[in-house]
């Protein structure tokens, strides 16, 4: 049985990165499919610190590669402060998004404490893009799809130096599993930075139990475990409420798979979920969906074995 400390739901209702509106409605969502109840059925303490707030998504085009780029750094100033709240409290922080912007804020708060603590930390990127373009190379301006290059240190100084100093993130310390849309730029600025990427054609080589033990590989007890999900690393069939389905992404069984095996390590110590959008959902499925997904990663499992 996994100990987990009390785990604290931020609430940050904005889409300010994205390139469709809703993805500010995710919180409640979540909220609405009973992830607290869920997570307090396993046992957890659970402590709803309700939705942080900032500014409204102004819905501009991009200016100098960005669309509301100090929206994006409000609500990222907002969520870091939070998170390092939550983490000095020795609380396990779940980021409720929101846009995939905000990792920027969580990781930044996540490695701050890694760092002051003298903890090794792995970021675990459930996703179908790379996140990692800069304002040279992004086809839209949505700053969510720039968060890895900015914690790698690419990108506007507001994000890139968040906490101080940079960059946030060194490229062996995070992993991208389920990435299957990659911009031409974008492609070739991930492998001049040497990421770690276990796209959808390599899951399907070797299949999704080889891609986590390698993702996991050196997760031992001395490690913060991150795992930064959005919600369209699933196949759209399954996951449908969500910004920006790319088809093709992992089925249920692997992403039980994923999440199982992230359990076993008993290493999670934050976690996103981000780019759920209801505006693209019925019933709330994706939510409930998430929720179910989320609760493996706290150790509900299917093993029967052993
Ligand atoms: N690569 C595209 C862009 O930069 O605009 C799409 C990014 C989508 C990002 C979502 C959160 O994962
Ligand atoms: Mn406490
Ligand atoms: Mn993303
Ligand atoms: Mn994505």
């Amino acid at each position: 049985m996994i100990r987990f400390p009390p785990v604290s739901l931020i609430g940050v209702p904005t889409d300010v990165g994205a390139g469709h509106r809703g993805a500010s409605m995710g919180p409640e969502a979540l909220r609405v499919a009973g992830l607290g109840e869920a997570l307090q059925a396993r046992g957890l303490q659970v402590v709803d610190r309700g939705n942080l707030s900032g500014p409204f998504n102004p819905w501009q085009p991009p200016a100098d590669g960005y669309r509301h780029l100090q929206q994006v750094v409000a609500w990222n100033t907002a969520l870091m402060h939070a998170t390092a709240a939550e983490l000095a409290a020795g609380h396990l922080p779940i980021t409720l998004g929101g846009d995939h912007c905000l990792a920027v804020g969580s990781i930044v708060a996540v490695a701050q404490h890694c760092r002051r603590a003298g903890r090794k930390l792995r970021v675990l990127w459930l996703d179908a893009h790379a996140d990692f373009n800069t304002s040279q190379i992004t086809p839209s301006g949505n700053v969510h799809g720039m968060p890895v290059a900015c914690l790698c240190g690419i990108g506007p100084r507001e994000l890139t130096h968040l906490g101080g100093d940079s960059p946030a993130l060194k490229p062996d310390e995070i992993r991208q599993i389920g990435i299957r849309s990659v911009d031409e730029g974008e492609r070739r600025l991930v492998h001049e930075f040497g990421l770690d990427i276990y796209d959808m054609r390599y899951i399907d080589e070797i299949g999704m139990k080889r891609v986590m033990e390698e993702a996991l590989d050196g997760v031992d007890a001395d490690t913060h475990l991150h795992v930064s999900f959005d919600v369209d690393f699933l196949d759209p069939g399954i996951a449908p409420g969500v910004g920006t389905t790319i088809p093709g992404g992992p089925t249920y069984r692997e992403a039980q798979l994923v999440m199982e095996m992230i359990a076993d390590t008993g290493r999670m110590a934050s976690l996103d979920i981000v780019e759920l959008n209801p505006a693209f959902d019925s019933q709330n499925r994706t939510a409930l969906l998430a929720v179910d997904l989320v609760e493996s990663l706290f150790g509900k499992s299917t093993l029967m074995r052993g």
